[in-house]
């Protein structure tokens, strides 16, 4: 893998260039200037009470590495890492929780801006929550399943909502190591007690409190997201689209949506298209609107209305740095605060709009679900009123792919079968025939400590050239969609035979575009359809599939890596461990928690090694599961009904009978 560049997207680059002779300074000048703390990075840095902070350096026994109040390198490095998984998990669930709170709004009549979107979504989520909804008024169906989400927020004892929708024999694991999750807020309440100045000491048993964090993150924080997203929003199906920073154009207005709660947004590509928004923008000498995204508001938007996007994380200041952007509107999570320090050497204006996030020196309008589309209005209007002030400044690049965006776990099966027939058969079979490998989560952030957007790219490449189906989330699906990884066409020039195969047959890209971060809880719902379609493993546990985040960054990284592993995925980290000071808790993170729960958590920065460590992963479960021994290009052509040998296999009980083996 080429690292001079910065950013493995060609465009970033370009506008990096331009920028230094500007001399202006971005993150990535930012991360060279900044050496990160090689002991806070480490997991070795304890500032839980003002004794401290003590930095628990030193030669010996783990053990006898003590800061001043006796508590060990190992407990301190738990405790770090266990801080992380509820942070990460509290931006999620806060997200949901706000999801809830506007469907419960929508139910009570108190909004006209939204509307139940996706009926049958919202019926197939009540009858998961065993919610009557025959004969029954949308709105009053809609109001109990309002009402059962807020639940998760707040039931003291028992388990979450969604638990049962993973596999029995996973859930089986979670009861025998307590870590079944109550309620989102009580998990992360109790992380942040127990790893407070002189509470829990015992390294395994914070961290086993962390995956029970982590659980409430994905089967609840996230899972409750992307479920009333469908219901409000509708459901995504595939949809053309096109990624970079040629999506701004020269003669329209330019209004870019950054961060993750999708409620605004959905208003604002509402209110782009209203006659007399499109008039407004006339009069002020443009020829229309062009809506744009950044991060995970982009993958919400991209994925139910195919709004282009301008990348990932690392591409928000380069956004600005094209000279394009009128304003640019944020709500939560990955904005960078220097966004108003870069917009002051352009015309651009950026505004906030959620009262958890605001930013000195930028436009504040708040957001309000009850009146969501003035308030879409009057932003869109700002932005009109800003196009006069765009000068000639700006990289002006103007490159931009094609890509496919928006497939739900629910068009997946689709797909796969038609309407009548959809399932996951296809997928098993193609599993246990050799054509597809295995399935890789391709997830999370983009890093200016690496080659931003190249690790992303590298290994992608190198997953579907080894037959192994990608799907990816977040930052990780902008990184493969600027780098015009999203299209069919990409299948036939850099997939394996097997892979390529089935892809040309359905038609679908090698790499799926899932959606944003939250849409992780997608993967979790494939694989447990997956084991109910049966024929591989009978847990998530033991599934040819890995999840890998290459440059993860975010705290909420970290949450949706651990309730992958507590769910059975094993994963793989980018970049240096942040728990590397503490053998014991690596050996926590990797041998124990496989032996237990059938994933394991490793962090590691070669990307080749990544690769090698996913396809070792996939390769194993599928000697596990006494499946054809994966060679390229060689697998059974013809699906194998249950011969006579295979009959009396089953007879004897001696193990699965594989169609297609
Ligand atoms: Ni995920 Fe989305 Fe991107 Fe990372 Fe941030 S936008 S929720 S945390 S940086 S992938």
């Amino acid at each position: 893998m080429e690292t001079r560049k910065k950013s493995g997207h060609t465009d970033a680059n370009v506008i990096l260039k331009w920028a230094e002779g500007q001399k202006i300074e971005t993150v990535f000048e930012r991360a060279s200037r900044i050496k990160p703390c090689p002991i806070g990075k480490a997991g070795a840095c304890c500032k839980s009470c003002h004794i401290g902070p003590c930095r628990l350096i030193g030669k010996g026994d783990e053990n006898d590495i003590i800061g001043v109040c006796g508590a060990s390198l190992p407990t301190v490095v738990a405790r770090n890492f266990a801080r992380t998984i509820a942070s990460g998990t509290a931006a999620h669930s806060d997200h949901a929780r706000d999801m809830a709170l506007t469907l419960l709004a929508v139910a009570k009549g108190e909004t006209k801006d939204f509307q139940i979107t996706d009926i049958k979504k919202l019926y197939r989520v009540a009858s998961i929550l065993d919610i009557d909804f025959e004969g029954r008024p949308v709105n009053e169906v809609a109001l109990d399943v309002a009402n059962k989400f807020i639940e998760d927020f707040q039931r003291q004892t028992g388990e979450m909502n969604y638990i049962k929708r993973a596999p029995k024999k996973t859930q089986e694991r979670w009861k025998k190591w307590g870590i079944t999750p109550r309620n989102v807020d009580r998990e992360i309440a109790e992380t942040l007690h127990r790893t407070t100045m002189g509470v829990d000491h015992e390294p395994d048993n914070i961290l086993l409190h962390g995956l029970r964090t982590a659980l409430a993150d994905g089967w609840g924080g996230c899972m409750i997201s992307t479920d009333i997203t469908d219901i409000l929003f509708g459901t995504p199906t595939p949809i053309k689209t096109e990624a970079s920073f040629g999506i701004f154009k020269e003669d329209e207005v330019n209004l870019v949506v950054h961060g993750h709660e999708p409620t605004l947004s959905e208003k604002i590509v509402d209110v782009v298209s209203e006659p007399e928004i499109i008039e407004y923008a006339k009069s002020k000498g443009a020829k229309g609107i062009n809506l744009g995204g950044m991060c995970c508001t982009a993958n919400e938007v991209l994925m139910r209305h195919g709004i282009p996007t301008a990348g990932g994380f690392t591409n928000q200041e380069l956004g600005l740095l094209t000279g394009l952007v009128d304003a640019i509107i944020v709500d939560v999570q990955c904005i960078m605060p220097v966004l108003v320090d870069i917009s002051k050497q352009f015309h651009t204006k950026i505004i906030t709009t959620s009262e958890k996030g605001k930013m000195k020196g930028a436009i504040h309008i708040q957001y309000d679900e009850h009146k969501a589309k003035d308030v879409a209005r009057q932003i869109v209007k700002l932005a009109c009123d800003n196009f006069q002030n765009r000068t000639k400044k700006g990289s002006h690049v103007t490159a931009k792919y094609p890509m496919i965006g928006g497939f739900s776990h629910e068009y997946i099966e689709y797909m796969q079968g038609g309407k009548w027939r959809a399932s996951f058969r296809p997928l098993n079979d193609a599993i246990i025939a050799g054509r597809i490998r295995g399935v890789v989560g391709l997830a999370g952030c983009d890093s200016p400590r690496v080659q931003s957007t190249g690790m992303h790219k590298y290994i992608a490449t190198e997953l579907i050239k080894n037959d192994v189906l990608v799907l990816s989330t977040g930052c990780g699906s902008a990184s493969c969609g600027t780098a015009g990884y999203l299209t069919p066409e990409m299948a036939l020039e850099n997939a394996g035979p097997g892979l390529r195969e089935v892809c040309e047959a359905i038609g679908i890209p090698p790499i799926l575009h899932l959606g944003a971060c939250v849409d992780n809880s997608r993967i979790l719902t494939i694989l447990s359809a997956m084991v109910d379609e049966g024929g591989l493993s009978d847990e998530i546990g033991g599934m040819p599939g890995v999840g890998i985040a290459p440059e993860w960054m975010s705290e909420k990284a970290i949450a949706i890596g651990c309730y992958f592993v507590a769910s059975g995925v094993p994963v793989i980290f980018g970049g240096e461990s942040p728990v590397k000071a503490s053998p014991e808790v690596t050996k926590i993170l990797t041998e124990i928690w496989i032996e237990r729960f059938r994933g394991a958590f490793h962090f590691e920065e070669d990307p080749q090694k990544i690769v090698d460590i996913a396809l070792n992963y996939i390769d194993n479960a599928r000697e596990g599961l006494k499946l054809k021994k994966y060679e390229p290009g060689k697998f059974a052509t013809e699906r194998k009904l249950l011969d006579m040998a295979a009959r009396r296999e089953i007879e004897k009980g001696a193990g699965r009978a594989h169609v297609g083996l």
